[in-house]
């Protein structure tokens, strides 16, 4: 035990969907704890990443996108985030470089008022995608959204630049304390959870319109094979909420299911640090997003 005092608390990412929230806390924990996609609405669950500094240690937030919901589990996901915003000693507030900010931003920058115990910060998000005039601007425009932001970053998780400055900003604005999680821990989700996640992502590369909204994962069993040393069984459950959209994920002669779970495996593999036989199983819950019951058993 050192003498030094050290910092510790909850800071979280809160924003519009596609903003750059979960690809910022990955890049920050330097692991991907949370999945990330070019469609809106990736994230569902409010996903926590370990950071460990010097200084002391920052337990990300990761939250779903703020936006105008169109079905229970819209509204479910935008309530998740005020619970969480609630908590937390930091509020970041993200938008990015190549986007004018807008009516949703504005309203998530107000709201944030709602939580009157929290620091504030503005993000910046990925800087990488423009250039220095479209920065300069995007940070005024972002920085006028508040009187009470404790500090302006703009920064980009693709290039890494001002990742450290955010981190030691953050840190500074948490109350002294000690490590909240061991530091070889980078995240509490379930590794059940993290599965589930990782074949979700894998489903949404190359899905569009509203079928990314459609698509949910479980996962019925994670078993170490008997007889064999080194290889995992996994069963789960690719959900969506019609037949036709069944077809789209299956694919001609099951080909893109087949991508799907080659792409999953990649990941599973090193994460459970075995070879991995994934089972995959498409199943149809009709209008699942709309119906409480439904969204209960999913988990949400
Ligand atoms: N060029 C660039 N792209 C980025 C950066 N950060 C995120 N992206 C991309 O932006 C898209 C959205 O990223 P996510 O991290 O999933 O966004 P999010 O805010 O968590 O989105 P939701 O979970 O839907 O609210 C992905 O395609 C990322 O690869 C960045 O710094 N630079
Ligand atoms: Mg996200």
């Amino acid at each position: 035990m050192s003498d030094e005092k050290t910092r510790s608390g909850f800071v979280t990412f809160v924003g519009r969907p596609n903003v750059g929230k979960s690809t910022l806390m990955n890049a920050l924990v330097g692991e991907k704890v949370a999945i990330t996609s070019d469609k809106p609405q990736t994230t569902r669950r409010a996903i926590r990443g370990i950071i460990n500094r010097p200084g002391g240690q920052l337990v990300v937030v990761d939250t779903p996108g703020v936006h105008r919901p169109r079905t229970l589990l819209g509204q479910r996901l935008n309530d998740l985030v005020e619970q969480v915003l609630g908590d937390v000693d930091v509020i970041a507030f993200c938008a990015p470089a190549d986007e004018k900010v807008g009516p949703g931003d504005r309203r998530i920058a107000e709201s944030l008022s709602d939580y009157p115990h929290a620091k504030k910060i503005a993000l910046v998000t990925k800087t990488d995608r423009s250039d220095r005039d479209e920065i300069m601007q995007r940070l005024m425009e972002v920085d006028s959204l508040r009187e009470d932001w404790a500090a302006v970053i703009p920064l980009s998780s693709v290039s890494g630049e001002q990742l450290e400055v955010l981190a030691d900003e953050v840190l500074a604005l948490m109350p002294e304390g000690p490590a909240l999680y061991p530091d070889d821990v980078v995240t509490d989700e379930s590794t059940e959870d993290r599965v589930a996640e990782i074949i979700r992502e894998a489903a949404l590369d190359g899905v569009r319109d509203e079928l990314p909204h459609s698509i949910a994962v479980t996962v019925d069993d994670i078993a170490a094979r008997e007889g064999r040393d080194g290889l995992t069984d996994v069963y789960a459950n690719i959900v969506v909420e019609r037949d036709s959209q069944k077809a789209i994920i299956i694919g001609h002669k099951g080909s893109r299911l087949r991508d799907v779970g080659a792409r999953a495996r990649a990941e599973l593999e090193p994460l459970l640090g075995t070879r991995v036989y994934l089972a995959l199983h498409v199943r149809v819950a009709k209008e699942w997003q709309r119906d409480p019951k439904q969204l209960g058993r999913l988990g949400f």
